[in-house]
């Protein structure tokens, strides 16, 4: 099986990205490393310089991609990182499942790849990772996220979801094509991308699993709430734009989700 596996990234530590793709790259059903930077910065570079070592290391390439803008009307974020991925994912066929992991974890592991592999194999679309997390982490999931899929739409999936807004995931080339078809995807350019994914993904009812990493999402802690801040607008306004177009067939998807 050979998977793709992409990490968004802006500027982050360097050694903890290189080792993430080192890492990634090494795993036996990974046959190709894709980072889409935010711009041409030093994390660029610091990736550009440590390519060849990890090619030569691994025997596998490494690409990287500055992200294109895809979205029209939204800041160029997140959402145009992870829809580039899936761009490049479409038009290489030889990947048959797209891996997304945030570039700045520091326990991220080569376990994660093969849990989502193997449940990729009893043919789910989507496999996503979910995490105990610290008490001050992730309260955009818990405060924005889950309790707007669980007001909206509470017969459906979404409020079954773990961690809604998590990067990190795998996806089938089929879930791929569904999502990158959703014009309201590509057009996500900010963070709101996670919702749309999240909704998209029930909403076409694709066979999702969730798989759990006992040892937690360990990443790069804010300074304060105030950087939040551009992170709860996008997620809440991403909620609020699916609020006033949808009904219908995503309360009839409960089924669709099953737990590891
Ligand atoms: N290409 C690209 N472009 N990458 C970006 C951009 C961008 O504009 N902005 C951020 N990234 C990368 C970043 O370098 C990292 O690898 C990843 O995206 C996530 O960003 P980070 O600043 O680490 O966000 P945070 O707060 O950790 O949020 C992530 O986890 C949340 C969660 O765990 O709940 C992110 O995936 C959120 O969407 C998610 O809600
Ligand atoms: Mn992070």
């Amino acid at each position: 099986m050979s998977s793709l596996v992409c990490f968004p990234f802006k500027e982050e530590d360097i050694v903890v990205v290189a080792r993430n793709i080192e890492c990634a790259a090494s795993h036996p059903s990974v046959s190709g490393v894709l980072c889409v930077g935010f711009s041409k910065g030093e994390t660029w570079h610091a990736i550009q310089a440590a390519k060849p070592e990890i090619e030569h290391s691994t025997g596998k390439p490494i690409f990287l991609l500055q992200m294109r803008r895809i979205g029209t009307s939204l800041r160029p974020g997140k959402g145009d990182g992870m829809n580039t991925a899936l761009a490049y994912f479409l038009d290489n066929p030889q990947y048959k499942r797209l891996h997304f992991y945030d570039s700045d974890i520091v326990s991220f592991s080569s376990s994660w790849i093969s849990k989502a592999e193997k449940e990729a194999d009893l043919d789910y679309d989507v496999v996503r990772h979910y995490f105990p997390r610290s008490s001050t982490d992730a309260m955009i999931t818990w405060l924005v996220s889950k309790i707007g899929f669980v007001l909206l739409w509470p017969s459906s999936v979404l409020p079954a979801i773990e961690q809604p807004l998590g990067g990190e995931f795998l996806m089938s080339r089929k879930a791929a094509e569904i999502l990158f078809a959703n014009p309201r995807v590509r057009d996500q350019s900010d963070w709101g991308i996670d919702t749309l994914y999240t909704f998209a993904m029930a909403q076409e009812g694709l066979r999702m699993a969730e798989v759990y990493v006992p040892e937690g999402k360990v990443h790069k802690l804010y300074g304060g709430l105030q950087d939040l801040k551009t992170m709860l607008v996008e997620c809440f306004g991403a909620v609020q734009s699916l609020k006033s177009r949808e009904g219908g067939s995503t309360q009839d998807r409960a089924s669709h989700v099953a737990c590891a």
